[in-house]
């Protein structure tokens, strides 16, 4: 590879709805976008990938379903697939997202070419493979293991950083790389999206976008909204990555039928954040939190527990608000607060979006994954 020559670059990530493979495809992208090659290896094609692009390619892994094993195997064929793309492609860098199983099927990959066809292999962590399978006595020791093979780790903020090396008692250089958004226009217009909706120029519109795991506590969400005053002056938005059927009885409960609107899978984001007055986010734990930075960059501030890479992402008071404690009480006063004052809505919503644009940019972030592909392949440009 010459100084500045363009790059080719294997991503895995997984496919489903989920910040870590909306990441790595806004990433191929990105990298496609300044000349370089993204090859996706995976068992389906990342949900926000676009269908057909100059410069991106998705390489599909079969999995067979051998009567003889209990449960399919996903690790080999992915590895496999890495080798054969790797190959005939003549990759330069496997940039895995998610250590489990992407990582020990990188290196496995990488073991499997001769020396002179041998990628780099860069593994990005992005939270749980961390926080909850490094814990795991049935994950860890191989996770440490393909990080400590890896030719560069690297987590999505400072917080991950320290989680890991306390975690899996990893001493190798870990680069922080932060997230980036790069926001798409919005296809249709605010007050058409708010009509259809159903929401009215007077009531406050709260978004809340995740995938509804456990780590998000939808509890603490719907039991924070409950207690918003007055109760006709929001409806909260739930953009939802997974069923929501499990939280329906809740919503029962709390008297919050006519209050929350529930959308599954959105493709068109933008045009639900652009509609949005403030974001709501109630996690017990989060490396990064993209749908924060997803909402900041349409000027919209958020109310959000300070925990894990949160602070990182959200100056308190500057872009949004940030609550020490898992309080209904404390997150429902927050964001009466942003309803109740529209001025502080805009100035914290600018804030927001001149911070998302200055530091989580594709422009401020994609040249460091850059620069640390062509560090870890020796080329000095
Ligand atoms: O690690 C996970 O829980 C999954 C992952 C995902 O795919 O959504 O979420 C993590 O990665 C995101 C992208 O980097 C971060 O924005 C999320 O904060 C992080 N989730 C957690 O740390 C719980």
């Amino acid at each position: 590879m010459g100084a500045g020559a363009s790059l080719r670059i294997g991503i895995t990530c997984y496919p489903s709805v989920g910040g870590s493979g909306i990441l790595a495809s806004a990433l191929g992208e990105e990298l496609a976008r300044r000349g370089h090659e993204a090859h996706f290896i995976g068992y389906e094609r990342p949900f926000r990938l676009p269908a057909q692009a100059p410069g991106i390619f998705f390489h599909p892994v079969v999995i067979n379903d051998y009567g003889l094993f209990k449960y399919p195997d996903y690790t080999l064929p992915l590895s496999v697939k890495m080798a054969e793309v790797s190959r005939a492609h003549a990759l330069d860098v496997l940039h895995v997202h998610y250590a489990v199983p992407h990582a020990t099927a990188a290196i496995l990959a990488r073991e499997m070419l001769p020396r002179e066809l041998r990628p780099r292999v860069v593994t990005t962590l992005h939270g749980t493979d961390t926080t909850l399978l490094g814990r795991d006595a049935g994950y860890g020791p191989a996770i440490r293991h393909a990080l400590d093979r890896s030719d560069a780790v690297t987590t999505v903020s400072a917080y991950l950083e320290r989680e890991t090396r306390r975690v899996l008692a990893l001493e190798r250089p870990i680069d922080v790389i932060h997230n980036f958004f790069e926001p798409r226009p919005a296809v249709r217009p605010r007050d058409q999206v708010r009509r259809a909706l159903g929401v009215s120029d007077s009531e406050v519109l709260i978004l809340h976008a995740s995938n509804l795991r456990p780590v998000k506590r939808i509890g603490l969400l719907l039991e924070t909204v409950a207690r918003i005053r007055p109760r006709g002056a929001f409806r909260l938005l739930i953009l939802a990555g997974a069923d929501f059927s499990p939280h329906v009885a809740e919503v029962r409960r709390l008297g919050l039928e006519d209050r929350v609107i529930v959308l599954r899978d959105v493709a068109d984001m933008e045009d639900y954040l652009q509609a949005a007055d403030l974001g709501l986010f109630t996690s017990e734990s989060e490396s990064f939190c993209l749908s924060l930075l997803e909402a900041m960059s349409f000027g919209c501030p958020s109310v959000s527990t300070a925990v894990g890479g949160i602070p990182e992402v959200v100056v308190s008071g500057e872009s949004g608000l940030l609550v020490g404690e898992a309080s209904p009480e404390a997150l429902a006063r927050a964001v009466e607060r942003l309803m109740g004052d529209p001025a502080l809505r805009s100035s914290l919503g600018r804030t927001a979006r001149a911070r998302a644009r200055e530091r989580f940019s594709a422009e401020s972030i994609v040249p460091k994954y850059v620069g640390l592909y062509r560090r870890v392949c020796g080329d000095p440009a």
